[in-house]
């Protein structure tokens, strides 16, 4: 951030990220795929409600920071798109179940792209790992599916989200704060 303040000088932090968050029914069709992938190979379901695709993880961000936040994504551009949702896989290291598309579209890419560019150049810290679009279904896997593919779940997308996470003893609860179109 551009202020170099340490955060606990700086009050509140939220945990936060920019995501697709989904019709309820993309999210009804995405829950009965990991209801399926719970059954074949364990581990613990996402519940309905929490299922998404991450587009830019921020990670604690002082409160005072969300309006800026907001700002950028105000400014970014993006076209709405459909997701083919088609693949399964998983991912051994931190034992996550995971649908995805075969084929990213374009406008996917170029809206994950520009969202990390805007916030990086107003003074935010992302990771430098490459984008790998992913919809979590399952954690804690006990197993890999079999299948790698899957009929295909068409998720149209018009519009992008910010979201906090927040601790609950249930599990982490996600709040979307403000939405905006693709147009
Ligand atoms: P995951 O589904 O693969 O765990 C909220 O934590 C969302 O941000 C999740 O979708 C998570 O991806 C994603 N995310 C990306 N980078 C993360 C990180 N370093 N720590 C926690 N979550 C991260």
């Amino acid at each position: 951030m551009a202020d170099a303040a340490p955060t606990a000088a700086r009050g509140v932090t939220r945990r936060v990220f920019f995501a697709l968050w989904p019709d309820a029914a993309t999210a009804a069709g995405l829950h009965a795929r990991a209801r399926a992938l719970h059954t074949e190979c364990g581990g613990r379901a996402m519940r309905r409600d929490t299922l998404h695709l991450t587009l830019a993880f921020l990670g604690n961000v002082p409160q005072d920071d969300i309006t800026r936040l907001e700002h950028v994504a105000a400014e970014v551009r993006g076209a709405p798109f459909v997701l083919e949702l088609d693949q399964l896989g998983a991912w051994h290291r931190n034992r996550i179940l995971w649908t995805s598309a075969s084929a990213a579209p374009q406008a996917l890419v170029t809206l994950a792209d520009a969202l990390a560019l805007r916030l990086r150049e107003a003074g935010f810290v992302l990771e430098d790992r490459a984008f790998a679009p992913h919809i979590t279904l399952v954690r804690n896997a006990r197993a890999a599916p079999m299948a790698q593919t899957c009929p295909v779940l068409r998720w149209p997308v018009a519009s992008f989200v910010l979201v906090a996470s927040e601790p609950t003893p249930a599990g982490a609860r996600y709040r979307v704060l403000r939405r905006w179109p693709l147009r």
